[in-house]
């Protein structure tokens, strides 16, 4: 019986097949309730307790390898019948996952396109600057609180370079380079030392704007972000400017929109006030012109800054400002990506 068995192994060895039914043949053949292990069972039943346990060892080892025999078998037939030429090419292919841009991109390229409409040119800067470009050449007095180490990223030892804190210096770099007029953009990554929250993040995307030429007045500002607020959120919004005050622009003021969730009439997102605010602005002051070597008897200008995550906050109505910066799939999946 043990060469019988050892004959059995050997011919299994031999055996090759190229399709599901040989396999199955060879199955039926070795396994199959009148195969030959089952033959072979029966027999072992009748052999002298002396023999069994040899035998029984072989009989077992013998269908382990058959049955290893058959997946290995399988698996191969599975691989080749992968073959293109083997598939049914008209049925539907795997979903795609298409991709959304991030709703800070979104809303950068959209405020992008809406002052290219009106001849605004697109200018990039350093993100890491000197004191000159952030702070003295836009009339920051030496002791002002966003020169201190506790609002500013200083880089280390050298309290003249450090991370900009808003992309003005972008526009000054413009102001050293053209004479006007000059008409532009300055998108790009901001740094502030601030504690992380819900409302405030220390890296941040801003927009700035700069229009100086002669004669332009407060009106030219005023119509130019009417435009801007009509083009982003709708013809229906309203916009309403508060004084303020910034050392780089004289007069300074706060752009409101009605609140876009009540319509003006007071809910919770506005606290019951109508409003949002949006951007800060101002006439650029005549010492910044004159710091930047521009005639400010000949010239004046304009100028007005906005958060982009403020702007996307107000837009699609996005609570946390940390959202934006986990990139967590079904926060980013929510918005199209069109832009
Ligand atoms: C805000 C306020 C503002 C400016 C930025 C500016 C730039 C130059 C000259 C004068 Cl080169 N002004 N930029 C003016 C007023 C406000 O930003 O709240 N930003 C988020």
């Amino acid at each position: 019986m043990l060469q019988n068995i050892d004959r059995i192994l050997e011919e299994a060895r031999q055996f090759k097949a190229e399709t599901w039914d040989e396999i199955e043949q060879f199955r039926i053949q070795y396994l199959g309730k009148k195969g030959i292990l089952a033959d072979l069972f029966r027999n072992f039943k009748e052999l002298p307790l002396e023999h069994k346990k040899e035998t029984g060892q072989k009989i077992n080892d013998l269908k382990q390898f058959i049955s290893e025999k058959i997946e290995f078998l399988l698996e191969a037939v599975k691989e080749e019948s992968d073959d293109p030429a083997a598939t049914d090419l008209t049925l539907p292919g795997p979903p795609v996952q298409s991709g959304a841009r991030h709703p800070i991109s979104i809303v950068r390229n959209e405020i992008i396109s809406i002052f290219s409409r009106l001849g605004y040119t697109i200018s990039e800067g350093p993100e890491i600057e000197d004191d000159w470009h952030v702070f003295s050449s836009l009339n920051f007095p030496p002791e002002h609180p966003a020169r201190d180490m506790q609002d500013t990223f200083f880089i280390e030892k050298n309290p003249d370079i450090l991370l900009r804190t808003h992309t003005s210096s972008v526009q000054v770099r413009v102001m050293e380079k053209e004479p006007p007029p000059i008409r532009t953009i300055s998108p790009g990554r901001v740094f502030r030392n601030e504690a992380i929250s819900a409302r405030a993040h220390c890296i941040f995307h801003q927009v700035e704007g700069l229009y100086i030429d002669e004669n332009v007045s407060f009106a030219d500002l005023k119509q130019t972000l009417l435009f801007f607020a009509q083009e982003m959120f709708g013809n229906e919004v309203e916009i309403r400017l508060r004084p303020s005050y910034f050392p780089f622009t004289e007069p300074s003021a706060e752009m409101d929109i009605s609140c876009q969730i009540c319509g003006g009439k007071g809910c919770n997102v506005c606290k019951y006030t109508g409003w949002l605010e949006i951007l800060g602005c101002g006439m650029v002051d005549p010492n910044v012109l004159e710091f930047n070597h521009i005639d400010s008897d000949k010239y004046t200008g304009f100028a007005f800054g906005m958060g982009i995550e403020r702007v996307a906050m107000l837009k699609y109505q996005v609570k946390d400002l940390r959202l934006y910066f986990e990139n967590d799939i079904r926060f980013l999946e929510q918005f199209s990506a069109a832009w």
